[in-house]
């Protein structure tokens, strides 16, 4: 996990942030997508390459994946195909299928703290259903650090579309084989900040329930009590 910037790396950027930009972003709307991109949240002023229209139809080898959320703020997702080309591969094509966009964004369900935040329920019970065939394994060639990304489970070759975020070193999970596939390298304050949905209680919402109804579930039992998913932007 590489947040930390050197300090004149940092202030590179910030001064090439005060530069080029207008408006300092609260969301991570890029102002124009053909231009470079700045996007982040207040203090830092991250920026990236530019993105590429039109996205490419095969995963790429790299790619990374800005979520704008209703904490608020962006999380910034780089995602690495060597790490685990299964995982890596099948994230691509979930997202350029809308899948934790539809229908009022995908929720993060559970927030274990100390632990992990958890999301990938599609806001869509039809999109969810969609996305249920599992993908095998991939071996586990990165940690599980705190800021790295794999999916989670029901045991050997069941990985779909549910996600977590480690919020603290989980090493201990890589004997399991959860095989990180990406690492947040921006907005981890976000990631941190992310409501509790149940707090005390470590299951998260009624995972049965949201994959049936969806975004209504959620609407009907926890409005301003999680956070959801409002838009991603792929840059490759
Ligand atoms: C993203 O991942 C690529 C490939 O693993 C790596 O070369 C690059 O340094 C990473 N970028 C950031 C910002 O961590
Ligand atoms: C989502 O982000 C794209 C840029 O990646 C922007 O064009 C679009 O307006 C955004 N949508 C919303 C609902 O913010
Ligand atoms: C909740 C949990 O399993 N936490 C573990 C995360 O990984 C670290 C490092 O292996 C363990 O010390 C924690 O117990």
């Amino acid at each position: 996990m590489s947040r930390a910037l050197p300090y004149l790396a940092s202030l590179a950027i910030a001064l090439f942030c005060v530069l080029f930009m207008t408006v300092l972003p609260d969301s991570c709307a890029l102002a124009d997508p053909t231009d470079v991109a700045c996007f982040g949240s207040q203090a830092s002023c991250p920026c990236t390459s530019a993105l590429q229209d039109p996205l490419p139809t095969t995963p790429p080898d790299n790619y990374q994946v800005v979520f704008q959320t209703d904490v608020p703020g962006c999380i910034v997702l780089n995602v690495t195909k060597s790490w685990a080309p299964i995982g890596s591969d099948q994230f691509y094509n979930l997202l350029i299928d809308e899948f934790y966009t539809v229908s009022g964004g995908a929720a993060f369900f559970r927030v274990v703290p100390e632990f992990v935040v958890q999301f990938g329920i599609s806001g869509s019970p039809d999109e969810t259903t969609k996305w249920n065939s599992p993908i095998q394994d991939d071996p586990v060639v990165k940690s599980n650090v705190a800021g790295t990304v794999s999916y989670a489970t029901a045991g050997p070759d069941t990985r779909t579309s549910q996600l977590f975020i480690n919020l603290v070193d989980n090493s201990s999970l890589d004997d399991s084989g959860f095989a990180p596939f990406a690492a947040v390298t921006q907005g981890m304050d976000i990631v941190n900040a992310i409501m509790n949905p149940t707090p005390g209680d470590s299951n998260g919402v009624d995972q049965d329930l949201y994959t049936q109804q969806g975004d209504e579930y959620i609407e009907a039992n926890y409005v301003g009590k999680i956070n959801r998913i409002l838009n991603v932007t792929i840059l490759v």
